[in-house]
This record gives C-alpha cells, structure tokens and sequence, in this order.
C-alpha cells in the first residue's frame, strides 16, 4: 500500500476495477478505440490495405468473423495506425506494420465485451486497447527538488492525470496573503463578480476602481476582488505584507504556488485559484487568526471548493457548537473543509478537543516526516483524520518574495487541501464528504512504522 496515494485517489474518480479480466477506463485508454492487426492472410499481400466498405454505418470488410463482431459491437470505423510503411515486408513474427488498424466503436459501453471477442477472431494477430500516452512530468521549478513532500504523496504521478484547474477555488482562511509573490501571482483568484471597473497594480499589490457596492454574488462584501481583509479595519485587500506574518503566504504556497513556470516552488496543486482571507494585522506582528469562523463563511458563500484552516485552539467550555456550524455551513454550500490537528504532541478526544480540527465534517490533518513517522509535534487522537508532510516543508514567504522551510501541522493541511483540490479539478460533481471519504479512503497505512499511535492517525498518509 505505499504507492499511488493520489494516482489511485484519482483513478477511483473513473470507477476503476482491477480484478475484472478486461476494464475499460477512459483515463488510461483511448475512447471508442481498439487496435486490431489483421493477419497476414486476412488482408493478403503484406503490403496491401483491407478493403471495406460502410453498410448500415458498420463496417464491412468481407472478413466473415471480423464482420460479426463489427455488427455486433457497432464497429463504425477503420484506420490505419501507421501511414506509409517504407519497408512493408518486414514484420515481427508475422505482424506486419500496415496490417494494424485503429477500429472505431461508436460507443464506450461494449469495450470490454468487443475486445474479449475481438482477441478470439481468426482473421486477427491481437487486438488490445489503445493506451493513453501522457509526459512523465516533472514541473521546472527550481526548488521542487528540495520538496520531499511531493515525492511522498506522489504528487509527480497524479500531475500527469492533473495539474489542478481555475475553475477550482481554494481559499486560504489565515493570516493573508502575500497575493503578488511572484510564485503565487498567477494561481490568486480575481472575483469575476466585481472585476469589472476594477484595476489591478500587481506590483504594488493593490487595486482600485471599485464602485463601492457589493456585486451580489455570495458574501456580502463590496469590491471583494480577491479576498477580504477581516482585521480591523477592514479592507477589501486581503494583501498581507508584513514579513512576519508570513503565515497565510506559506500556506497558500504549500497548497498553491504556481506549477510549472520555472519559478520556486510548487504547490500540492499546480494550478488552482486561492481565495484570500487575512485575519491579521499588516503593521505587527502576531501568531493569532482573527475572525476565523467568518471567514469560512465567507470563503463558502463566494464559492470556495476546499476551505484551508491551519489554525485552531482548545475548547475549553466544551463547545465546538459554532465551529461544527460553520463547517456544516460550508460543507452545504459546497466546501471541504480541512484543518490542521495542532502542534502540541497533544491526545485529542478523551476530555480534550481543539476547534476546528475536531469537528464533525472537518479533514482533520496531522504532520508526518519524510519517512510517515508522526512528526514530534503533532497531535494525535481518535477525531484526527489524515496525515500529511509537515516537516521542513519549503514554501512561499513574504520577505524579498522568497522562500522557507517550516515546520508543522499548519503545512500538512494545506498539502491536504491542495490535493483535495486537485481531486475537485478532474471529478468536480464529488461533494465535499464524498472528497473527503476519497482522501481518507486512499490513504496510505502507516500504523506499521507508528505502533505507538494505533488508531490515533486517522486514514494514514
Ligand atoms: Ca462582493
Ligand atoms: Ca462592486
Ligand atoms: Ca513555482
Ligand atoms: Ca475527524
């Protein structure tokens, strides 16, 4: 079970079979496509085409089997695989290049049960679906390699499936973001809604034109164009750069730094939309998040899909009854909401919770190592769901728009997050528990290596 964390998190979107003989997967092979090469002779000289015609829209070749098979599985279509072949009689084995076709079914739903005849037909040497060829991709940030996180979740093997996609939003409930770091810059979610009129100065990390009214599209807050600055005073900015309050910045780029454009590092997910909530001041420096419930309602009600909260604190009356409703709240309105456990080795449930970690609906995450070893810090206990890297993991920060390893459960959610939202990005009709159940489902067992907390780590990594 130590492979394809997410590959196979991805592939289960496709409802993928291994035990079947034959499985068809529209991931991993090409629609509405078998090759087939004709035996020798099938066609006659090595060197010749088949001749077929169309009837009844089904191919006709005058092969008697081949032609039973085209009715019966409505094959609408033949062509040859390769063009002009420069040296038609050499074959291998008896498999010459211009004997193999591509046969084009007019439909996916008798894939498995065309290719099990087509492989029986005497007028055939094989037939086999046709693979799905994809770049073995690796992004050329220059820090990726530094990134051991992304080698741990096989983050390579699911960027060849998906990069991420902007139509998915994932909001960044925090500190504030430092939005034109220029590794985040592209990946910033610009609200459609009030863009119109509105002006960016990317450099200078502000905008202006807006009209001072809310545009009406979840929320409730004017000229809302990236985010919402909620420490008082209140903005419309959710720009945050205070270098100390780097927070938020090295969560959105552990989540979110922009893939692939040959800058820093890169996020979970490559490309996707941050949304930016700041709950904290830009002229000191503090360690709280202010008005953290708030902004998970709004980060839902502007459309959030995944909703990062890498902060929490104990409950100490008992009650996680306003936590659990706002993430009720957000769940209904579309969003997964995922939260880092905490950082103080501490056993949650048994008389002790943290809110929002603990919540019902929540993803609640723990930091592992580079080896899945419960990171030192970590908490741990029953309500934890996941686990994810969060030690020394290199991301995004505000001073000079550079970058820096950190430490803890706040990075493991993210990493979480990020690849909750590229999961959203390839099946986006999953609901929030459905993306959550799909994390959880196909995480990797690490009781193995983490005797001491059975039971404790929730899914595993
Ligand atoms: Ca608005
Ligand atoms: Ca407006
Ligand atoms: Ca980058
Ligand atoms: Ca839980």
């Amino acid at each position: 079970m130590k492979k394809f964390y997410i590959v196979s998190c991805l592939l289960l979107l496709f409802g993928v079979s291994l035990l079947s003989a034959f499985s068809f997967d529209p991931n991993t092979s090409v629609s509405k496509t078998i090759v087939v090469c004709f035996t020798k002779d099938a066609i006659g000289t090595q060197d010749r085409s088949i001749d077929f015609n169309i009837q009844d829209g089904v191919v006709v070749t005058g092969l008697a089997s081949f032609d039973n098979l085209a009715k019966r599985y409505q094959i609408v279509g033949l062509e040859r695989f390769f063009d002009a072949v420069k040296v038609p009689q050499w074959n291998d084995n008896g498999i010459y290049m211009q004997n193999i076709y591509k046969a084009r079914l007019a439909s996916d739903d008798v894939m498995d049960a065309a290719l099990a005849e087509l492989i029986k037909d005497p007028a055939l040497r094989y037939a086999e679906f046709e693979t799905v060829n994809r770049q073995y991709f690796v992004p050329n940030d220059p820090m990726v390699a530094q990134q051991y996180a992304l080698d741990v979740i096989q983050a390579y093997e699911a960027w060849d499936y998906t990069m991420g996609s902007h139509d998915v939003k994932l909001a960044v409930t925090d500190s504030g973001v430092k939005w034109n770091h220029p590794d985040l810059r592209a990946n910033i979610w610009v609200n459609p809604a009030e863009a119109p009129g509105m002006t960016i100065n990317w450099d200078a990390g502000t905008y202006s034109g807006g009209n001072g009214v809310d545009a009406g599209e979840g929320g409730n807050k004017a000229d809302d164009l990236m985010g919402w600055n909620f420490y008082p005073p209140v903005s419309n900015n959710p720009m945050q750069n205070w270098p100390d309050n780097y927070h938020g910045t090295h969560v959105a780029g552990c989540a979110a730094a922009v893939g692939n454009n040959m800058i820093g590092v890169s996020g979970s997910c490559p490309i996707v939309s941050i949304i930016s909530c700041k709950g904290a001041p830009h002229t000191s420096s503090v360690n709280t998040v202010y008005d953290g419930y708030n902004q998970m309602k709004y980060a839902a009600e502007v459309g959030a899909h995944v909703i990062n909260a890498s902060w929490g604190g104990q409950t100490t009356t008992g009650g996680l009854n306003t936590a659990n409703t706002t993430i009720n709240y957000c769940t209904n309105l579309g969003a997964l909401v995922v939260v880092a456990a905490g950082n103080s080795n501490q056993l949650h449930g048994a008389g002790y919770n943290d809110a929002p970690g603990d919540c019902t609906n929540a993803l609640c995450v723990a930091a592992t190592g580079p080896s899945d070893i419960k990171a030192s810090f970590s908490d741990y206990g029953e309500p934890i769901d996941i686990c994810a890297p969060g030690e020394g993991i290199l991301s995004t920060i505000i001073q000079s728009n550079g970058y820096t390893n950190a430490d803890g459960t706040s990075m493991a959610s993210p990493i979480v997050a990020g690849v909750a939202a590229l999961v959203k990005s390839i099946n986006p009709d999953l609901t929030p528990l459905q993306l959550r159940q799909r994390l959880m489902m196909t995480a990797d067992y690490i009781y193995d290596i983490n005797p001491n907390y059975e039971g404790l780590l929730g899914a595993g990594r």
